[in-house]
């Protein structure tokens, strides 16, 4: 059925993103909010505003009861999650299916099987995805776990089931700590998640991130979008991503993305979907499944000319893919830098009212933000305040267009991370796309030094 009125459960640059993309469609949108987002844009810009509770995101953002009643109490017929938040809740999906609200996102026992990371690796490898070597399922016997590290080799790395995006993971260097470290995985697998489940793979030592965009239809048809290549972390949080990434041929990327593609459609995925690898000495190894649309959408977007958010919107409606895979094409190249209300040296946040604004403009460049001339960015949720993404015809002109983008981005009144950014994209190994998931906290150590 076609969606009148969609309720936006987020807040920040992906409810703007999300209200954007429905008020293209004709789609009136609801926009939920706290107390400290009651001057959010996307608040001033919906066409319905609801206060769903106090700053704290347990009585807002996450308080799936309030979000509820706002959708009945507007009438919203959808409900889309954004990321973060309730986004992979499955709980939260079934609440609002129940309640005859059409969830915009996956169908709510894929986002349970992909959020068990154990029931994600059994799933991934039965659709004949690669996997790391490690134990087939949880661990249930040590001694077990300890012939299998023995035959894949130390260091052997302990991840939580109910974990992931970094949380819950233990390195194992030799099997004389592996009693005591998985013993200590596993207390702070139950503290952190209230489940203390693990399994063990084969600890990669300096792989990249890899991740592959797919769209399902829900009835056995999908389609992958590319790579991007997010290996420039900090902390297990991404900094600058981009797409394609520099060291996946074109052949690569037709067979892993025919592989994932084909994996999805066997599996009658709904929505948008990121399978995340890790890729080392040229091969994938299948790590986690994100059920959401993710911060990095956009370079795929620039790179394929194709609205993800506007195509999530469409299949929620029971509407066939837009494309088929033969239709998609790949041009050029995108770059996407996260711009964060934190210090450009230390990360403290650093919240505080926008004084002056200039926001980069000309062509191939795009700025995904909901800053306003004004506007107070509060403390209590994550310091992303921006993306600004940028494409090029080629990896080379993108650099310099992002370079120059950079130069133009002012943001006045609190520290960004901008600084970091101009210098990250001058040093050689950016320049040639020469890094791994461990080369972005290295050369910030190397900062400190110099
Ligand atoms: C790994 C790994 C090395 N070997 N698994 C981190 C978060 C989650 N996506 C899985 N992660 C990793 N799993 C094996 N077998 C290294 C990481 C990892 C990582 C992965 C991608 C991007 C950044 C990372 C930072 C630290 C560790």
């Amino acid at each position: 059925m076609n969606i009148e009125k969609l309720l936006i459960a987020n807040r920040g640059e992906i409810a703007l993103r999300i209200h954007r993309a429905c008020h293209e469609m004709g789609i009136k949108t609801v926009a939920v909010h706290s107390t400290a987002d009651a001057e959010a844009m996307h608040v001033r810009l919906a066409d319905e505003a609801i206060c769903i509770g106090p700053p704290a995101a347990k009585d807002s953002y996450l308080n799936i009861p309030a979000i509820i009643s706002a959708a009945e109490i507007s009438g919203a017929d959808a409900i889309h999650p954004g990321y973060g938040f309730l986004s992979e809740n499955e709980r939260f999906a079934e609440i609002v299916e129940a309640h005859d609200i059409i969830f915009v996102g996956p169908k709510p026992e894929h986002i349970r099987v992909m959020g068990d990371k154990v029931e994600a690796k059994r799933t991934a490898g039965a659709l004949g995805l690669p996997l790391v070597p490690g134990t087939d399922g949880a661990i249930e016997d040590i001694a077990e776990a300890k012939q299998r590290a023995r035959e894949i080799g130390y260091p052997v790395l302990v991840k939580a089931a109910s974990g992931g995006g970094g949380r819950g993971m233990k390195v194992v260097p030799d099997e004389d700590q592996f009693e005591s470290l998985m013993s200590q995985a596993k207390s702070e697998a139950k503290a952190a998640f209230g489940d203390d489940t693990v399994y063990m793979e084969k600890y990669l030592g300096n792989p990249r991130h890899i991740e592959f965009q797919i769209f399902g239809d829900g009835k056995g048809n999908a389609i992958h979008l590319g790579e991007r290549d997010c290996s420039l972390q900090r902390r297990h949080q991404k900094v600058l991503e981009e797409a394609p990434s520099p060291v996946i041929s074109s052949a690569e990327r037709a067979r892993m993305g025919n592989l994932v593609a084909k994996a999805m459609a066997d599996m009658g995925y709904r929505g948008a979907g990121t399978i995340e690898f890790l890729y080392e000495n040229g091969e994938f190894y299948f790590i986690e499944m994100n059920t959401r649309i993710q911060v990095e959408h956009p370079v795929t977007e620039m790179i394929t000319g194709f609205d993800l958010v506007r195509e999530q919107i469409r299949i929620a409606e029971g509407k066939p893919l837009s494309v088929t895979q033969d239709e998609l094409e790949f041009h050029g190249h995108a770059i996407e830098c996260r711009i964060n209300a934190e210090d450009p040296v230390t990360f403290m946040p650093s919240p505080g009212k926008v004084q002056m604004l200039h926001v980069p403009g000309g062509m191939h460049v795009r700025v995904e933000s909901a800053l306003y001339q004004g506007y107070t960015v509060p403390p209590y949720y994550d310091s992303m305040i921006g993306k600004l993404i940028v494409y090029g015809r080629t990896r080379e002109g993108c650099l310099m267009r992002l370079k120059r983008a950079l130069e133009e981005y002012v943001i006045e009144g609190m520290k960004t991370t901008i600084p970091l950014h101009q210098k990250l994209i001058e040093d050689p190994d950016v320049q040639n796309g020469d890094y791994s998931i461990k080369w972005l906290e290295e050369w910030l150590e190397r900062q400190k030094v110099e």
